[in-house]
């Protein structure tokens, strides 16, 4: 019963990978605000499936039909409720899973909890809820038009950049089918999630976030503080194993006379350890994080698993399946970011006098 993510800006997800569509309602966005049909449709084709050939193959459009709340182009401050169709389903690769569970899948989890699961697909689980993150975080961003955010690819499995890139450039970003902001990297993470792909195999990976001209103020003391946010949306995408922000493991590494960020006069810092956040507020400085994804459970090369009877059996995945999911996941994170920040700009609306 978790379907709804934010505070006053509200997201709520419906729909099964292999039902009729996938939706959503957004609630609270204020009257009045354009909206980007565009760039919506824009981000969408940058998630969507079947996009180049390291994601999975299935052919999904991705278009958006809206079904309320807006009126000549502006919201009307009433729930805008949206669709996206499910056009490319092929469930009979999937009759094999109806009586077996993946290892490390949501399959044996699903069914403990609900005594049933729709075994069509990754059903809820399937990475493709998150179509109606990309519509509701796009909508949330032209609430907070100043606010810049740029995901990347930082690591393919082993793989990484040597460097955090604190100033990512979004073209670069999108010139390569892995989506990260090195291009001589960008070859190598293709060779491995092809490499990978050949053998029926999958391979984890990091996104880095940098997140530009927050004001100082946002986030909530003490429980909605800006980075547990923004942990909680990042946590909730698929696949997601890891979240770190500003200095993050490497700080509990140093001492406190190397970690402090100085202030210069004009109160932004010489160092930003902080990762733009203090005491759970954005203090003006860019926010950065990054955001560790698991290796898709589902292979298509046989491994040892398990039936609904408990006997042992060897599993060969069937279906369309991403060898890697970080290259798709990169408007994901965006989308999540925008909105715990616009979810944040309007709380601190309140706040204010
Ligand atoms: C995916 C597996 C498939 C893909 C899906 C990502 O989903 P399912 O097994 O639930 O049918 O088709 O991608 C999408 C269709 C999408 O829109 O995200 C995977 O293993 O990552």
């Amino acid at each position: 019963m978790s379907n709804t993510f934010g505070r006053v800006l509200r997201l709520t997800t419906f729909g099964e990978s292999h039902g009729e569509a996938i939706g959503g309602v957004l609630d609270g966005l204020p009257a009045g605000v354009e909206i980007p049909f565009e760039e919506i449709n824009r981000q969408l084709q940058r998630r969507r499936p079947g996009q180049s050939r390291i994601t999975t193959a299935r052919k999904e459009e991705d278009k958006v039909k809206f079904l309320s709340g807006i009126l000549e182009g502006k919201s009307l401050g009433t729930p805008i409720a949206f669709i996206i169709e499910n056009t490319n389903i092929r469930s009979a690769d999937y009759t094999h899973l109806k009586n077996a569970y993946r290892p490390s899948h949501a399959d044996f989890t699903y069914e403990k909890k609900y005594g049933l699961r729709d075994w069509r697909g990754g059903g809820r689980a399937s990475a493709r809820e998150t179509t109606a993150r990309i519509v509701g975080g796009t909508l949330a961003k032209s609430l907070i038009p100043e606010v810049q955010i740029t995901a990347y690819v930082y690591a393919v499995g082993p793989l990484h950049l040597n460097k955090i890139d604190f100033n990512p450039n979004p073209e670069v970003i999108d010139s390569n089918p892995v989506r990260t902001s090195d291009p001589e990297m960008a070859k190598a993470f293709e060779q491995l999630i092809l490499e990978t792909k050949k053998k029926g195999d999958t391979v984890g990976g990091q996104i880095i976030c940098v997140v530009k001209n927050i004001p100082p103020g946002w986030g909530e003391p003490v429980f909605d503080k800006l980075h547990a946010r923004l942990a909680s949306a990042m946590m909730s995408i698929p696949a997601v194993k890891a979240f770190e922000y500003g200095s993050g493991f490497k700080g509990s590494e140093m001492f406190g006379s190397q970690h402090n960020d100085i202030f210069n006069e004009d109160f932004t810092t010489k160092t930003n350890f902080s990762g733009g956040i203090q005491g759970g507020i954005s203090n003006g400085m860019p926010v950065y994080f990054r955001v560790g994804f698991k290796p898709v459970s589902t292979l298509l090369q046989p491994q040892q698993s398990i039936n609904r009877q408990g006997e042992i059996i060897q599993l060969k995945g069937k279906g369309r399946h991403d060898p890697c999911v970080v290259p798709r996941a990169v408007p994901i994170v965006e989308a999540m970011t925008a909105l715990v920040l616009a979810d944040m700009f309007l709380l601190q609306k309140i706040n204010q006098p």
